[in-house]
């Protein structure tokens, strides 16, 4: 019985040593330890030897259950410590990696163009306000000399909206354009006056690609004593030069505006013809930029200014038109369809 208990060992013992894996280990306990091993069926058979044998066989079995059972334990622990190493070493953070790009974000053309303007005017001593976008119709047309009947409400189609409730006798609208914020500056501050009003204007047109229903504007207002025409042309001409450069040559003609008087259209000249003619200014040589004029003395009155003390220059100027002209653009609708592919260009 000690011979097979010997042979028992030294074969369990040689096996071990050639696991190399969990299932292999649990192969090897179901064999060695398990119900139906040969160490079992030692156990089993004690009760039928003689007292004396029992013992020492007894003892002798129980010492190679302990002794397998330790070393399967210790097993378990070498596989278990081995497959967490493993682990941390996935876990690692590689620092040699190149890092992942990360995309830019960037600004969208209106808003470059929005501050360009904002700082050429503001080192000109002019001050940065924003309006409301949903204004009274008193404030967006009838204090700007464009009274209810007049033709000017028909270039200007708007939304409309619904007036809070108590005030259902004035009329609300989605403002077309930024001027009525000059008004509601006219009325707070006095003059001096340097304002500039960048932002968002809305009209009522059937949208192509020259007309969106929803577009930018900054229009600019000085009022104070002794303002001229020579201010105005001064401070337009220093934009221009500004914005457009120095060699464009800047053209002034005559234009009508209801809230100026006498009222101007400044153009500049075309900068891909060089003012010879081409597809571009239709031509012409010039590209119409912006409107411009002496404040209407009834616009002064309106914002509570007395026009025999003061006088004022305004101007005001589309946005988008612009971008869309630096880059040759053919359709104003690009710059809202937020398809990335073209936005990515600027
Ligand atoms: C006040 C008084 C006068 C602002 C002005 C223009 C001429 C003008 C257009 C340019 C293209 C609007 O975006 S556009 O369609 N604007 O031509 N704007 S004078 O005059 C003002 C503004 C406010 C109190």
């Amino acid at each position: 019985m000690n011979e097979q208990i010997n042979e028992l060992k030294k074969e369990a013992l040689d096996s071990l040593a050639s696991v190399a894996n969990r299932a292999e280990l649990d192969a090897w306990r179901v064999r060695y330890l398990g119900k139906k091993s040969r160490l079992q069926a030692i156990l089993k058979s004690l009760s039928s030897l003689p007292v004396e044998q029992r013992k020492t066989i007894g003892a002798e079995t129980n010492r190679l259950k302990n002794e397998l059972e330790n070393l399967l334990k210790e097993k378990e622990a070498a596989f278990e410590e081995a497959s967490s190493r493993a682990q941390s070493s996935r876990d690692a953070l590689d620092v040699t990696l190149p890092g992942r790009p990360s995309t830019l974000g960037r600004l969208h053309p209106v808003t470059r163009v929005l501050q360009e303007l904002q700082e050429i005017f503001a080192s000109m001593g002019f001050e940065v306000v924003e309006g409301p976008e949903v204004e009274w119709d008193y404030y967006n047309f009838e204090a700007l000399n464009i009274p209810k009947e007049h033709p000017a409400r028909d270039s200007m189609q708007t939304f409309w909206v619904e007036a809070p409730s108590g005030d259902d006798d004035r009329e609300m609208l989605l403002r077309t354009h930024t001027s009525p914020m000059q008004i509601r500056v006219m009325e707070k501050q006095e003059p001096p006056l340097r304002i500039i009003v960048p932002g968002r204007v809305f009209r009522y047109e059937a949208t192509d690609a020259t007309h969106i229903p929803m577009f930018h504007q900054v229009e600019g207002l000085a009022v104070d004593k002794g303002i001229t025409m020579a201010d105005l042309k001064g401070t337009l001409y220093e934009f221009s030069r500004r914005f457009f450069g120095p060699e464009r040559r800047v053209r002034f003609r005559c234009d009508f505006f209801p809230f100026v008087e006498p009222g101007v259209e400044m153009a500049v000249e075309c900068a891909v013809c060089k003012g010879k003619g081409c597809r571009l200014c239709g031509q012409s040589g010039w590209i119409e930029i912006l409107g411009a004029g002496m404040v209407h003395p009834r616009v002064l009155e309106a914002g509570g200014i007395d026009p025999q003390v003061y006088s004022g220059f305004a101007f005001g100027m589309g946005i988008e038109r612009i971008p869309l002209l630096r880059y040759s653009i053919d359709d104003i609708r690009l710059f809202y369809s937020s398809d990335l592919r073209f936005l990515r260009q600027f």
